[in-house]
């Protein structure tokens, strides 16, 4: 079938695996704080690692930084009454710590505070369940000048954040999340110097995955001590990890990949371990009943998914892995990743057989480079693709007996890409960032159409 054959063909698809999908299923969209917002030194906010990161000649393509990016600080009331159009039910977003508190710990800034109320109450205006998630990578400086996720006491000054979040917004947010993507921020801030701060040392890794997870753990009780009715959950990217080449080499470096990747945050703050080969590592950062501390009953589980990741051996590599670029001839998106639905398929049934939670596919989507054409339409027919089979793969792993209640595109708004800088374009709406405006593109209307249909089935 060929990419204009498939959004020709852009409704749900067969009947029956329309049917596959619960009735109160949920359809939303996803961003971050950092990569929208904008708004870097107005009312109040503090700085945070990005913005020191970005300032980095070298860090981030084209030299691009955070300081105004969609702008969504300003114009939120223009991106609900866009995702109220499309007919969104859900609307993810991440609170900026150095928003709310300026340098992570003390006295709260109103200013940042009242900026989140005006969104809240905005998107429940408009219909829209807002689901908030505590951290989206943007710590506060302030505390990375303390020593940030190597030093032991974030896990209250964590805990604190969360209560101050949970007190303030808990009367009208019921999903709250605490981190969003863990292994990717440490992994690459810590392991492959990718992200602030930029270390390569597997021992300061090792205790920031813990130091995380102690912080989770925290958070967890501090939203339910002070929203008792909030539901929580933690928000994971789960990608199969895979051998570059078949080697024993690269096998032991995709099972290493897939500990750090896929299962040093869920197994200890779901299952109370640490996978058999971080175990040992985490050692020296651990105390007793730690592992108590980050188990904590959760109610449901985020699972981002994009493609399967590759591994590669290199015993010169500070974790003893390299990243590797996955193989050629198998299917990219326009910027190059794999597109295998199976693997998001089977990600969601082994996800339900292991952790028995709620899933909420929580950030899913395909980047692209794309501009608007003569006519000033953005026609991004290989995102709508990409949605259409991974929505494909979605259904067929409910009808295998996948526990999953939700999705979430990645993303509402074309936005920063964090060392990519605005080139990579992730948005089912396209932003013209000299002018600010904002483009439905062909996927926001494609989705906003399943959405009805949905609907419409869901009536029946
Ligand atoms: O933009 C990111 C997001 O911040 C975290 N998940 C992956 C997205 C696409 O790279």
């Amino acid at each position: 079938m060929t990419i204009q054959d498939e959004v020709l063909n852009c409704g749900t698809g067969p009947a029956a695996l329309l049917r596959a999908l619960p009735r109160d299923f949920v359809w939303g969209v996803s961003t971050s704080s950092y990569q929208i917002e904008g708004a870097s030194q107005v009312d109040g906010r503090g700085p945070s690692i990005w913005d020191e990161y970005c300032k980095v000649p070298g860090h981030i393509d084209n030299g691009d930084t955070g300081d105004v990016a969609c702008d969504h600080y300003h114009r939120y009331g223009e991106d609900i009454a866009l995702m109220h159009q499309l007919g969104i039910q859900a609307y993810r977003f991440s609170v900026a710590w150095p928003r709310v508190l300026p340098t992570g710990l003390g006295p709260p800034n109103e200013a940042g505070l009242a900026f989140y109320d005006r969104l809240i109450d905005g998107l429940l205006a408009a219909g829209i369940q807002p689901w908030l998630c505590l951290y989206h990578w943007d710590l506060p400086q302030a505390l990375q000048e303390r020593g940030g996720w190597l030093n032991r006491d974030i896990r209250g000054w964590f805990g604190d954040y969360a209560a101050l979040v949970a007190r303030r917004y808990g009367d009208r947010v019921r999903h709250f999340a605490t981190f969003n993507e863990p292994s990717v921020f440490t992994l690459f801030g810590y392991g492959f110097a990718w992200h602030p701060p930029g270390q390569t040392d597997a021992a300061a890794l090792c205790r920031a995955i813990h130091h995380v997870n102690l912080a989770h753990g925290a958070g967890v009780d501090a939203i339910r001590t002070a929203a008792p009715s909030s539901v929580i959950g933690a928000i994971h990217n789960v990608q199969p990890s895979r051998p570059v080449d078949a080697t024993p080499g690269d096998a032991a470096a995709a099972r290493l990949l897939d500990a750090y990747w896929n299962r040093a945050f869920p197994e200890p703050q779901l299952l109370g371990t640490y996978p058999t080969a971080l175990a040992p590592l985490m050692e020296s950062a651990m105390q007793s009943g730690d592992l108590d501390r980050i188990r904590r009953p959760v109610d449901w589980f985020g699972l981002n998914h994009y493609s399967p990741i590759y591994a590669r051996a290199d015993s010169k590599a500070p974790l003893g892995f390299a990243w590797a670029d996955a193989p050629p001839n198998v299917r990219r998106s326009p910027i190059g990743w794999q597109v295998d639905p199976a693997a998001f398929r089977d990600v969601l049934l082994d996800v339900h057989r292991r952790y028995r939670l709620p899933i909420y596919v929580t950030e899913n989507g395909a980047g692209a480079n794309e501009k608007p054409n003569e006519a000033g339409e953005v026609i991004d027919l290989e995102r709508i693709s990409y949605l259409r089979i991974y929505g494909g793969a979605l259904r067929e792993a409910v009808s295998a007996g996948a526990d999953v209640r939700g999705y979430f595109v990645w993303s509402l708004l074309d936005n920063f890409e964090w060392g990519a800088g605005y080139e990579n374009r992730f948005g089912l709406v396209y932003v013209d960032f000299a002018t600010q405006r904002r483009i439905p593109k062909a996927s926001a209307h494609w989705y906003a159409r399943m959405i009805h249909a949905e609907a419409m089935e869901a009536a029946r």
